[in-house]
């Protein structure tokens, strides 16, 4: 490498775009990612290559969301190739942040990967700092217009970066517009730039972990850790609710369940009285049939006994009369042999009257 390469970084989350950019931008072939998928990235610099006549080289620097390794050991990554370069003597002449115009809002991770390069670069480097959007292709132009207005004057965005000396341009992902942002950089670049990392590493002999980029990582780290404590309190919370709710549920049920049985067992119990009180009208009816049958019978019997006695009453009168008539004859007959015998023996004693006894 030649000492007069003109050295620039460039920052931004993993999936900004930061290797397709320098691609195009240097023709290299380095890896590029697929979508928002996070690889493990080390810090790689380009072959040099010219804008306007100066030779320039790329330096690729790793997101802070690799889902492999901590923060603060891609900001170790990131602080030990720039202070190599340092005391190297290779000149740093700016700093590229690569954010992505189609994001529809700045997210956690975003605002965390412009937090670090904040603390990584310091105020006073911000002169020749670009904050370069990309993907305009991907977004209606005026809805992209409408975010890069929004993001230029957010006070918790780009705002006081800009303020404070950074530009903000376009990139369109051509070559071409590639070299314009990198033109930019070089027609400002007025010396070589110490990252605040640098500085207090190499001027200040402080060791990373008292670099202000090293708070922010304990501070970054911190609020990962509090974010994931929120999330579990969160989660521990929604199951402890979701517990209570299946509880609650299941109490609701039971109850459902007894009003259930209690409506079974009423509903059962008053069929049950229904058929009894139904059995009984039944029973009623029954004995009512029977007891006017049994009157019929009785009365049926009560005439067919007045008739029998009826009958045996003519049949004894008739006989009654039969023994009188016979009476009568007999007593006739019996006058008769009276007289008779009268008669005879008068006879008799007339005869005996007439005639001597010898
Ligand atoms: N549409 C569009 N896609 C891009 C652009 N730059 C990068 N990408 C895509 O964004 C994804 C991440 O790009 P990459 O360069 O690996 O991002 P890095 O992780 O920051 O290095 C890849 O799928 C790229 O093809 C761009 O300017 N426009
Ligand atoms: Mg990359």
């Amino acid at each position: 490498m030649n000492d007069s390469d003109l050295l620039v970084a460039i920052m931004g989350a993993t999936g900004s775009g930061k290797t397709s950019f320098i691609n195009v931008a240097s023709g290299s072939t380095f890896g590029v990612g697929e979508g928002l998928v996070s690889r493990t990235e080390a810090v790689q610099t380009t072959h040099a290559f010219h804008v306007d006549g100066r030779s320039v080289r790329l330096v690729d620097t790793p997101g802070f969301d690799d889902t492999t390794r901590s923060d603060f050991d891609i900001l170790r990554t990131i602080a030990d190739h720039l202070t190599s370069s340092y005391k190297a003597g290779k000149s740093l002449a700016g700093v590229i942040y690569i954010h992505r115009i189609s994001d529809i809002r700045m997210s956690g991770i975003a605002r965390k990967n412009f937090r670090m390069f904040r603390k990584i670069c310091g105020d006073s480097t911000l002169r020749n700092v670009v904050i370069m959007t990309n993907m305009w292709g991907s977004v209606e132009p005026s809805i992209a217009e409408a975010r890069e207005a929004e993001l230029a004057s957010g006070e918790l965005l780009f705002k006081p970066v800009l303020e404070a000396g950074a530009t903000m341009l376009r990139h369109s992902g051509t070559s071409e517009s590639a070299h314009d942002v990198l033109r930019h950089i070089i027609q400002n670049h007025g010396g070589p730039l110490v990252l605040d990392v640098v500085r207090q590493i190499e001027i200040e002999h402080k060791g990373l972990e008292q670099t202000d980029a090293a708070d922010a990582c304990r501070d970054e780290m911190a609020k990962e850790a509090d974010r994931l404590h929120r999330e579990e309190m969160e989660k521990v919370q929604r199951e402890i609710e979701a517990a209570l709710k299946q509880q609650e549920e299941e109490a609701r049920r039971r109850i459902e369940e007894e009003i259930r049985r209690h409506r079974e067992e009423a509903e059962r119990a008053e069929a049950e009285a229904r058929r009894a009180a139904e059995e009984m009208r039944r029973q009623r009816e029954e004995l009512k049939r029977q007891m006017h049958a049994a009157q019929e019978r009785a009365r049926e019997e009560a005439r067919r006994a007045q008739e029998e006695y009826e009958r045996q009453r003519r049949h004894r009168e008739w006989e009654a009369r039969c023994a009188a008539k016979r009476a009568e004859r007999e007593q006739r007959e019996l006058q008769a042999r009276i007289d008779e015998e009268r008669r005879r023996r008068e006879q008799e004693d007339s005869d005996d009257e007439g005639c001597t006894v010898q």
